[in-house]
Protein backbone atom coordinates (compact mmCIF):
# COMPACT_ATOMS: atom_id res chain seq x y z
CA UNK A 1 0.00 0.00 0.00
CA UNK A 2 1.19 3.31 -0.90
CA UNK A 3 1.19 5.85 2.02
CA UNK A 4 -0.57 9.01 0.63
CA UNK A 5 0.08 12.69 1.89
CA UNK A 6 -3.57 14.93 2.17
CA UNK A 7 -3.79 16.95 -0.96
CA UNK A 8 -6.80 19.54 -2.66
CA UNK A 9 -7.47 20.23 -5.63
CA UNK A 10 -9.34 23.77 -6.81
CA UNK A 11 -12.04 23.77 -9.36
CA UNK A 12 -11.86 26.74 -11.94
CA UNK A 13 -15.23 27.60 -12.81
CA UNK A 14 -14.44 30.06 -15.17
CA UNK A 15 -12.22 27.75 -17.09
CA UNK A 16 -14.23 24.64 -16.54
CA UNK A 17 -11.48 22.88 -15.22
CA UNK A 18 -10.00 21.21 -11.70
CA UNK A 19 -6.70 22.79 -11.03
CA UNK A 20 -3.62 20.92 -9.74
CA UNK A 21 -4.17 17.64 -12.22
CA UNK A 22 -1.32 15.42 -13.22
CA UNK A 23 -3.63 13.35 -16.03
CA UNK A 24 -5.77 15.84 -18.93
CA UNK A 25 -7.76 13.53 -21.28
CA UNK A 26 -8.63 15.41 -24.48
CA UNK A 27 -11.16 12.99 -26.20
CA UNK A 28 -12.09 14.30 -30.17
CA UNK A 29 -14.17 12.77 -32.45
CA UNK A 30 -11.66 10.50 -34.12
CA UNK A 31 -11.43 8.77 -30.44
CA UNK A 32 -14.63 8.60 -30.72
CA UNK A 33 -15.39 6.54 -34.12
CA UNK A 34 -17.62 4.01 -34.00
CA UNK A 35 -19.90 5.60 -31.39
CA UNK A 36 -21.90 7.86 -33.69
CA UNK A 37 -23.76 7.13 -36.60
CA UNK A 38 -20.68 6.62 -39.49
CA UNK A 39 -21.96 8.88 -41.95
CA UNK A 40 -22.74 12.15 -39.55
CA UNK A 41 -19.25 11.54 -38.39
CA UNK A 42 -17.94 11.45 -41.85
CA UNK A 43 -19.86 14.42 -42.67
CA UNK A 44 -18.54 16.33 -39.52
CA UNK A 45 -14.51 15.09 -39.67
CA UNK A 46 -14.62 16.69 -43.01
CA UNK A 47 -15.14 20.15 -40.91
CA UNK A 48 -12.58 19.13 -38.49
CA UNK A 49 -11.90 17.06 -35.47
CA UNK A 50 -13.87 18.80 -32.99
CA UNK A 51 -13.15 18.08 -28.98
CA UNK A 52 -15.58 16.38 -27.92
CA UNK A 53 -14.96 16.61 -24.27
CA UNK A 54 -12.29 16.43 -21.64
CA UNK A 55 -11.26 14.64 -18.38
CA UNK A 56 -8.73 16.42 -15.34
CA UNK A 57 -7.48 13.94 -13.52
CA UNK A 58 -5.75 13.76 -9.91
CA UNK A 59 -2.81 10.52 -9.43
CA UNK A 60 -4.20 8.40 -7.06
CA UNK A 61 -3.25 4.85 -6.18
CA UNK A 62 -5.65 2.16 -8.18
CA UNK A 63 -5.83 0.35 -4.96
CA UNK A 64 -9.16 -0.51 -3.16
CA UNK A 65 -9.53 2.08 -0.41
CA UNK A 66 -8.04 4.96 -2.37
CA UNK A 67 -10.57 6.98 -4.04
CA UNK A 68 -9.78 8.19 -7.88
CA UNK A 69 -11.81 11.55 -8.83
CA UNK A 70 -11.95 13.84 -11.65
CA UNK A 71 -13.86 16.52 -13.27
CA UNK A 72 -15.41 16.31 -17.15
CA UNK A 73 -16.16 19.19 -19.19
CA UNK A 74 -18.43 18.07 -21.97
CA UNK A 75 -18.53 20.36 -24.83
CA UNK A 76 -21.63 21.70 -26.77
CA UNK A 77 -22.32 20.14 -30.20
CA UNK A 78 -24.11 17.30 -32.11
CA UNK A 79 -23.13 14.71 -34.40
CA UNK A 80 -26.21 14.15 -37.10
CA UNK A 81 -28.97 14.44 -34.66
CA UNK A 82 -26.69 12.93 -31.04
CA UNK A 83 -25.20 15.40 -28.45
CA UNK A 84 -21.67 15.37 -27.55
CA UNK A 85 -21.10 12.46 -24.88
CA UNK A 86 -18.88 10.46 -23.22
CA UNK A 87 -17.51 7.05 -24.66
CA UNK A 88 -18.80 5.88 -21.54
CA UNK A 89 -18.07 2.78 -19.79
CA UNK A 90 -18.41 -0.26 -17.52
CA UNK A 91 -16.20 -0.91 -14.07
CA UNK A 92 -14.16 -3.67 -14.33
CA UNK A 93 -14.81 -4.73 -10.36
CA UNK A 94 -18.66 -4.91 -10.65
CA UNK A 95 -18.92 -4.11 -7.21
CA UNK A 96 -17.62 -0.66 -7.61
CA UNK A 97 -20.53 2.31 -7.54
CA UNK A 98 -19.38 6.05 -8.53
CA UNK A 99 -21.15 9.26 -7.82
CA UNK A 100 -21.70 12.14 -9.99
CA UNK A 101 -21.50 15.93 -8.45
CA UNK A 102 -23.37 18.29 -11.63
CA UNK A 103 -21.30 21.84 -11.36
CA UNK A 104 -22.41 23.37 -14.76
CA UNK A 105 -24.55 23.26 -17.60
CA UNK A 106 -27.38 20.71 -18.38
CA UNK A 107 -26.15 17.39 -18.79
CA UNK A 108 -28.12 13.24 -19.11
CA UNK A 109 -26.28 10.48 -17.14
CA UNK A 110 -27.26 7.98 -18.65
CA UNK A 111 -27.03 4.09 -16.84
CA UNK A 112 -27.95 0.76 -18.22
CA UNK A 113 -27.69 -2.42 -16.55
CA UNK A 114 -28.35 -5.43 -18.65
CA UNK A 115 -32.22 -5.09 -20.16
CA UNK A 116 -32.75 -1.76 -17.43
CA UNK A 117 -31.76 1.59 -18.70
CA UNK A 118 -32.38 4.82 -16.36
CA UNK A 119 -31.37 8.46 -17.09
CA UNK A 120 -30.49 11.16 -14.35
CA UNK A 121 -31.06 15.11 -15.54
CA UNK A 122 -28.19 16.58 -14.46
CA UNK A 123 -28.09 20.29 -13.55
CA UNK A 124 -25.33 22.19 -11.21
CA UNK A 125 -25.87 21.08 -7.74
CA UNK A 126 -27.23 17.65 -9.25
CA UNK A 127 -25.47 14.57 -7.17
CA UNK A 128 -26.24 11.06 -8.81
CA UNK A 129 -24.98 7.21 -7.75
CA UNK A 130 -24.31 4.63 -9.99
CA UNK A 131 -24.56 1.33 -8.49
CA UNK A 132 -22.22 -0.85 -8.92
CA UNK A 133 -22.65 -3.10 -12.33
CA UNK A 134 -24.09 -0.16 -14.05
CA UNK A 135 -23.26 0.95 -17.55
CA UNK A 136 -22.49 4.87 -17.51
CA UNK A 137 -22.24 7.96 -20.22
CA UNK A 138 -22.88 11.12 -19.94
CA UNK A 139 -24.33 13.70 -22.63
CA UNK A 140 -24.51 17.21 -22.53
CA UNK A 141 -27.64 18.63 -24.16
CA UNK A 142 -26.94 22.18 -24.22
CA UNK A 143 -26.66 23.39 -28.10
CA UNK A 144 -24.99 26.62 -25.98
CA UNK A 145 -23.05 25.93 -23.05
CA UNK A 146 -20.26 23.20 -21.76
CA UNK A 147 -21.55 20.40 -19.24
CA UNK A 148 -19.34 19.73 -16.48
CA UNK A 149 -19.63 17.62 -13.54
CA UNK A 150 -17.22 15.75 -10.71
CA UNK A 151 -16.90 12.02 -9.91
CA UNK A 152 -15.49 10.02 -7.49
CA UNK A 153 -14.96 6.06 -7.57
CA UNK A 154 -12.74 3.40 -5.86
CA UNK A 155 -9.51 3.02 -6.95
CA UNK A 156 -9.12 -0.39 -8.02
CA UNK A 157 -12.90 -0.08 -10.56
CA UNK A 158 -10.98 -0.56 -13.82
CA UNK A 159 -12.56 0.60 -16.94
CA UNK A 160 -14.34 -1.65 -19.34
CA UNK A 161 -15.09 -0.30 -22.56
CA UNK A 162 -15.89 -2.67 -24.86
CA UNK A 163 -19.38 -4.17 -23.21
CA UNK A 164 -20.54 -0.44 -24.37
CA UNK A 165 -20.85 -2.51 -27.77
CA UNK A 166 -22.29 -5.34 -26.23
CA UNK A 167 -24.83 -3.74 -24.15
CA UNK A 168 -25.23 -0.44 -25.19
CA UNK A 169 -27.04 2.49 -23.70
CA UNK A 170 -30.48 4.37 -24.63
CA UNK A 171 -30.00 6.89 -27.38
CA UNK A 172 -29.91 10.53 -26.36
CA UNK A 173 -31.28 12.69 -29.46
CA UNK A 174 -31.97 16.03 -29.74
CA UNK A 175 -35.30 17.41 -29.94
C1 LIG B 1 -14.79 7.25 -14.24
C2 LIG B 1 -15.95 8.21 -14.44
C3 LIG B 1 -15.67 9.45 -15.30
C4 LIG B 1 -15.40 9.16 -16.78
C5 LIG B 1 -15.28 10.43 -17.61
C6 LIG B 1 -15.04 10.15 -19.09
O1 LIG B 1 -15.19 6.08 -13.61
O2 LIG B 1 -17.09 7.53 -14.87
O3 LIG B 1 -14.62 10.14 -14.74
O4 LIG B 1 -14.23 8.41 -16.93
O5 LIG B 1 -16.43 11.17 -17.46
O6 LIG B 1 -15.88 9.17 -19.58
P1 LIG B 1 -15.33 7.87 -20.30
O7 LIG B 1 -16.51 7.01 -20.53
O8 LIG B 1 -14.63 8.30 -21.53
O9 LIG B 1 -14.35 7.24 -19.32
ZN1 LIG C 1 -17.05 5.27 -14.18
Amino acid sequence: MIEMEPFFSQMNFDENAMEGYEFHDIRRLEDLIGYYNEADTVITLEKGNPVIYEVYKRDVPKESGELLHCVTMINPGRVGSEYYMTKGHYHQDETCAEIYYGQKGHGRLVMQKGIKSRMVEMFPGTIAYIPAGWGHRTVNVSDSEPFVFFSIWPGHSGYDYERVAEEPFAKVEAE
